[in-house]
């Protein structure tokens, strides 16, 4: 079958498009103009446009069919894709079409396009990632899949009760999502619990996992790849008919409601490991529905097993879907016959794992009890691949007892656990990092062991973001001030083009469109005088991220202005943007003391006009994209040796903020891009905070020396920001895990040549254009282009 010639073209004139529009209001969505409801013309919009980007998915698959290509599968329980309606606007050229026909039939374009929801199936950084690089795998035309799992419940809301963080569920969904294909048929049948007989695993309790596709269209090529999403669904028996007669609804459900809450509610601990067992239901629920696709879809045009690890390779993104490894072992050995050795060497050609933190508390381990109860023929994979990992171990090295101990996939004190993370490496061919300090430090430190061992398998990506999305979406006013400067548009697919601003830094006038472009960025997110510095501190709340040190700061500035205004710098509007985990109590502490300084600072006059302090509640994509454009100081402040990489960072240097930060993650490539003379570099390096680290830190020693940080630690001691926040200042002096206070005078001292840089605002303008000339490097598309080079090895297919 030929769907090339196949299909019907769809109209692309106002007059088709208005068409289209009607034809989809009385057809799929049964209504008429008259009677139609905002959501009725939202979904009827939707509808049409995902139409066009089926039409292409329909061309894009059967040339994926043709070709036969080698695939890249993306497996992560994480998806941030963001809103959906302004991306498939630009990427089926429709932005204008669209709110022209919506007008003539008589519909508010602003008010329709305020429905579309952003799915948050994810907590940040990770999430967002993903999301980036299925962008950039559509637009580089790479055959790719996304799995994840279609959460009912996405990322909490977050609202601020009397300055505390209070979680709302998040049911993203509630009114249907229009992007996307359910596809019911194509279930797979799922196992948990049971035992092990003669005849291999017999589960103890099934359940359906039901995909959805979404649509995930290239910019500027034909390609329209998928992300398929999984959700739980119970069994046609599991509804109790009998128990229902007698009377017992609760009863009757029971099953059914256990099995569909595998995929209720995305997991809102971020880098922390939450060791409930519904979690772990929810990662094998994800590994084993993707493979069982990822099979039946190499059988289309394949037969045996030999050529399987050549067309196929399944990136791990964390060690979230770590257990795909043991069950693509299992379907091998138990289901399809094959011999052990064979089956390892198909696992350890297919997989590859990409590693995320360096905080020992977020590499995943998983009891052995807990494991093996839910899925005890994986328990024995796991003994069995940790059989041959510790004989390779000890021929290599022998009696090095200690050796052995560190990486055998079972941790056996104080409890025994399985190591995911030593899994992962164990059972892939390539392992990286996502940021060149990062993935040193994982082979020096995380995985030494390992990187002795197999030192080929290591190797490191940066990360990267999407342009698309964070440039000419989010700040469709700089972009089209970039293209004027570049003479074309050609650089959203070729980031580096970003390079041919650097001369326009020189331009007066080129200077004075960008200064405007950020004012009207700022003016956009109502927050005032637009003259004063935006200073933008955007991601999740965590103490090694040190939101902290920011406070202290502002608390600092917040002071000089009552005591000493000489030395208080320019004005400025502070921003913070975040979430806590709703169980990390310390992360919360500093949220709600964050929200009384903020009233504090605002209800004096002596402050008012000079020092803002503003934190708007629920920060998600949505709100990164109207935040990005505006600021004009980037906070990358944390612990040097702790953030695996950021992609905040490279968003707000894109979009022409100037970055305050210490050398960790991928500041380090930031500033050696940008260069020295644009970058506020402050703090202690990675070694020099390792080392304080494990000497002995006498946080109370800076404090008591340096009688600015003394009076901010006071003031909060003292219940002057509304008598809370007590817990924040006790655990710095106590504690200081994070080495806050020993950061906290060089912080202080670079902010004020901040504000020195700002007053003179030619300077400070040609810092921000040269910021985003240089990080081109950024582009989630050189990213794509690294995994390819160094891990994946698959090709483009044009459709
Ligand atoms: O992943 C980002 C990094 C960031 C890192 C983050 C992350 C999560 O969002 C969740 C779990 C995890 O282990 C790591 O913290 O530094 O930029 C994408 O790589």
């Amino acid at each position: 079958m030929d769907l090339r010639n196949g299909l019907r073209p769809l109209g692309s004139t106002p007059a088709e498009f208005e068409q289209d529009l009607l034809s989809n209001l009385y057809y799929r969505r049964g209504t008429t103009v008259e009677s139609a409801s905002a959501q009725d013309a939202y979904e009827t919009l939707a509808l049409t446009v995902r139409d066009r980007l089926a039409a292409r998915r329909a061309r894009t698959a059967a040339a994926h069919y043709e070709s036969n290509p080698r695939w890249v599968y993306y497996l992560s329980a994480e998806y941030l894709l963001g809103p959906q309606l302004e991306q498939n606007l630009l990427y089926s050229g429709t932005t204008e079409l669209a709110p022209a026909a919506l007008k003539s039939l008589g519909f508010d374009p602003a008010e329709v396009a305020a429905l579309d929801v952003e799915p948050g199936l994810g907590n940040g950084g990770l999430g967002r990632l993903a999301a980036c690089l299925l962008d950039s795998l559509a637009t580089m035309d790479i055959p790719a899949v996304g799995y994840g799992i279609r959460y009912d419940l996405g990322i909490f809301k977050q609202q601020f009760v009397n300055g505390e963080q209070v979680e709302t569920p998040d049911d993203w969904a509630f009114q249907g999502d229009p992007w996307e294909f359910p596809a019911p048929d194509d279930r797979h049948r799922i196992g948990f619990y049971g035992y092990v007989g003669p005849d291999g695993w017999v589960p103890g309790e099934v359940i359906d996992g039901e995909p959805s596709v979404l649509l995930v269209p290239g910019y500027g090529t034909e390609t329209v790849n998928i992300v398929r999403l999984w959700r739980a669904r119970a069994t046609e028996s599991s509804f109790d008919l009998r128990r229902f007669s007698a009377g017992q609804y609760a009863e009757a459900v029971e099953q059914a409601v256990r099995a569909e809450n595998i995929s209720k509610v995305l997991y809102p601990d971020d880098s922390t490991e939450s060791g409930r067992e519904l979690r772990l239901k929810q990662q094998y629920f994800l590994v084993s529905c993707s493979l069982r696709d990822i099979i039946r879809r190499f059988r289309f045009r394949n037969e045996g097993w030999d050529g399987f690890a050549g067309k196929t390779v399944i990136q791990l993104n964390d060690t979230h879907p770590t257990l795909a490894i043991p069950e693509l072992m299992r379907l091998l050995v138990d289901e399809e016959k094959l011999d052990w050795d064979q089956a390892w060497s198909i696992v350890r050609q297919t997989f590859a794992y990409t590693c995320h933190t360096l905080l020992p508390e977020a590499l995943e381990t998983w009891p052995v009890d807990m494991l093996g109860r839910l899925l005890p023929r994986h328990l024995e994979i796991i003994y069995q691949i940790n059989e041959g990992l510790l004989g390779e171990v000890r021929s290599r090295f022998p009696d090095d007892i200690d050796r052995v101990r560190r990486m055998s996939l079972i941790q056996e004190e104080p409890e025994r656990r399985v190591r995911m993370a030593n899994l992962a490496v164990t059972g892939t061919f390539a392992v990286n990092g996502v940021a060149e300090l990062h993935s040193e430090l994982l082979t020096s430190t995380t995985f030494h062991d390992f990187a002795t061992l197999w030192p080929d398998r290591f190797t490191n990506v940066t990360n990267g973001v999407s342009p698309r999305r964070f440039v000419k979406l989010a700040n469709p006013g700089l972009s089209t001030l970039i293209s004027s400067g570049l003479g074309s548009d050609d650089w959203l697919r070729d980031l580096s083009l970003l390079e041919g601003l650097v001369p326009l830094a020189e331009d007066a006038s080129f200077r004075s469109q960008w200064r405007s472009e950020k004012r009207r960025a700022k003016a956009a997110l109502g927050l005032g005088d637009p003259g004063a510095l935006l200073d933008v501190m955007i991601k999740r709340f965590h103490e090694y991220k040190r939101q902290q040190l920011k406070l202290l700061h502002i608390i600092t500035l917040y002071h000089r202005l009552k005591s000493d205004p000489g030395r208080f710098g320019v004005p400025r509007t502070v921003l913070f943007g975040g979430k806590a985990a709703p169980a990390y109590t310390a992360a919360k502490s500093i949220i709600r003391l964050i929200n009384a300084v903020s009233a504090t600072i605002a209800a004096d006059p002596v402050a008012s006009g000079l020092l803002r302090v503003v934190f708007p509640a629920n920060y998600n994509v949505t709100l990164a994209e109207k935040i990005i454009p505006a600021a004009d100081l980037s906070e990358q402040i944390s612990m040097a040796g702790k953030e695996a990489s950021g992609t905040g960072n490279m968003k707000l240097a894109l979009n022409g903020a100037v970055t305050i930060g210490t050398l960790d993650g991928a500041n380090v490539e930031i500033r050696d891009r940008v260069g020295a003379d644009n970058f506020f570099l402050f703090g202690l390096d990675a070694p020099d905070a390792a080392a304080l680290r494990g000497s002995s830190y006498q946080p109370r020693s800076y404090y008591e020396s340096d009688p600015e940080l003394r009076s901010a630690v006071d003031a909060i001691l003292s219940g002057a920001f509304g008598g809370v926040g007590q817990e924040v200042a006790q655990s710095l002096l106590d504690r200081d895990e994070y080495l806050t206070l020993a950061d906290y005078r060089s912080y202080v001292d670079r902010q004020d040549e901040v504000s020195a840089a700002w007053k003179d605002q030619e300077r400070w303008t040609r810092m921000s254009i040269l910021n985003a000339a240089h990080s081109g490097f950024f582009s989630s598309d050189r990213t794509v282009a690294d995994y390819l080079d160094r891990i994946w090895r698959a090709a483009p297919v044009q459709p």
